[in-house]
């Protein structure tokens, strides 16, 4: 394996272990599933990252899905620059909301309100608050590996770092909370159906990764989605599409547009903030005018809409909204990458599934199709952490769990998609020892 000099990385994560939890501000980043020490990175642009030790490497998480433009591109940087000098934060209503909250709904088919918060937590914490408030109905269904951020509601069988670091029911969610939430295998409609019929007039809300970026990458089988959709509309199930991933990175309209499938409501973040801390609750209008001071439904937020982070996402978005032709592109340079991994791994008679939606991917260390939690499982973990600490070492940056999906940005070309599947090719040979 080439060698690296992370030796400021290492001291700053001695120091940053004794004044934060894992010595992180998320759990993922610290690479307790690949084993060694989180890099800490010091800037980036285009598709490339600079780290403390002046380290370089190919971006492949792109801040877990922002970074679709790649790093710093001008048009986010000139916005924020343009609005910094008419402060920071008002807590008062702002032009650039209004603008957001429209082209929200332009771009998201079935977005006719929509409220702006400051993460992807948040926006789903507060889609499910107020489907339970619309339905009067306690109980929610989730599919077993689905993410939707750290709300407790949600850490039943959840996916992302809760399943990498094997807690996928967190201490501390009491049974109180455990009891409303159910959940279903992915890509499973018989036993979601079974479990609606065994709960009738209780569920208010059926939220679901349209494609799932938290167990690896899991697409939905063909007529999953729509299934879904008829069984809510049957059951006045208020059905939640969490597109914090998906959400302008599948389409401009995201996966509903991509698979035409209009949910109740969308929970949107990553993308939307062209980096900054945005996320967004939206859809039918009858549900969000349930939400204070228009109805009932308490939600609020001292920097939600704030004018720097609405600059940044308005610049992101409007640029998407702009040039739909760059979707073309984004699937085939991801194409080019995951089929190339796909072959490299036939090549060494290692078979792994390689799974992709557009420009979200990932390899899963076993032979076996991968289409839900239990077949995500049977992958070799261990093998996966050589992997990426090989690729690492050829500047290669992953995401640091088997569990996790990549995101490509428009900053990676033909020429950089040839460098990565050389360092495939050298990683998949050293993590075997072939
Ligand atoms: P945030 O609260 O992290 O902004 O969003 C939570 C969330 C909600 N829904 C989906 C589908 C998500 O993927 C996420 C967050 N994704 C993880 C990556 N698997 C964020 C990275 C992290 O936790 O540090």
């Amino acid at each position: 394996m080439p060698d690296l000099n992370l030796s400021t990385s290492d001291q700053l994560f001695t120091r940053a272990k004794d004044l934060m939890p894992g010595g992180v501000n998320s759990p993922v980043r610290a690479f307790r599933a690949v084993g060694g020490h989180p890099v800490f990175m010091k800037s980036a642009q285009g598709a490339w990252l600079t780290d403390v030790d002046g380290n370089r490497y190919l971006d492949f998480i792109n801040s877990w899905g922002p970074m679709i433009l790649g790093h710093a591109p001008q048009v986010v940087l000139d916005a924020v620059q343009h609005a910094l000098p008419d402060s920071l934060s008002f807590g008062a209503p702002t032009r650039r909301e209004v603008e957001m909250a429209e082209l929200i709904c332009e771009m998201v088919p079935s977005v006719e309100k929509v409220r702006l918060v400051n993460s992807g937590t948040e926006a789903t914490m507060s889609a499910i608050r107020v489907a339970r408030g619309y339905t009067g109905r306690a109980k929610i269904l989730k599919f077993e590996g689905c993410y939707h951020g750290h709300g407790d509601s949600f850490l039943i069988s959840a996916g992302s770092g809760a399943l990498t670091l094997g807690t996928p029911d967190s201490p501390g969610v009491t049974q109180g909370v455990a009891q409303d939430t159910l959940t279903a295998p992915y890509n499973d409609l018989a036993a979601t159906r079974q479990i609606l019929e065994a709960n009738p007039g209780q569920i208010a809300a059926m939220i679901i990764e349209p494609v799932v970026g938290n167990i690896g990458l899991v697409p939905p089988a063909e007529g999953f989605l729509q299934g879904l959709r008829e069984l809510c509309t049957q059951h006045g199930i208020v059905f939640i599409f969490d597109e914090v991933m998906t959400g302008f990175r599948l389409a401009r309209g995201g996966a509903q547009e991509l698979f035409g499938v209009l949910p109740d409501l969308t929970t949107l973040g990553k993308i939307i903030g062209g980096g900054m801390p945005v996320g967004a609750y939206g859809g039918r209008r009858d549900i969000m005018d349930q939400v204070a001071p228009a109805g009932k439904v308490y939600q609020a937020g001292t920097l939600s809409g704030n004018p720097i982070a609405t600059a940044a996402g308005l610049a992101q978005l409007r640029y998407l909204q702009e040039h739909p032709e760059l979707y073309q592109e984004l699937d085939r340079i991801s194409a080019r990458l995951a089929d190339g991994t796909r072959q490299i791994a036939a090549e060494l008679g290692l078979n792994y599934t390689v799974n992709r939606v557009g420009s979200m991917w990932n390899v899963f260390f076993t032979a076996q199709p991968v289409t839900d939690l239990a077949s995500a499982k049977t992958s070799d973990l261990e093998a996966f952490g050589r992997y990426f600490r090989a690729m690492l070492h050829r500047g290669m940056y992953l995401a640091p769990s088997q569990y996790e999906a990549v995101f490509i940005s428009t900053a990676m070309t033909d020429d950089l998609v040839d460098l990565y599947l050389t360092a495939c090719r050298e990683s998949m040979r050293e993590a075997h020892g072939l």
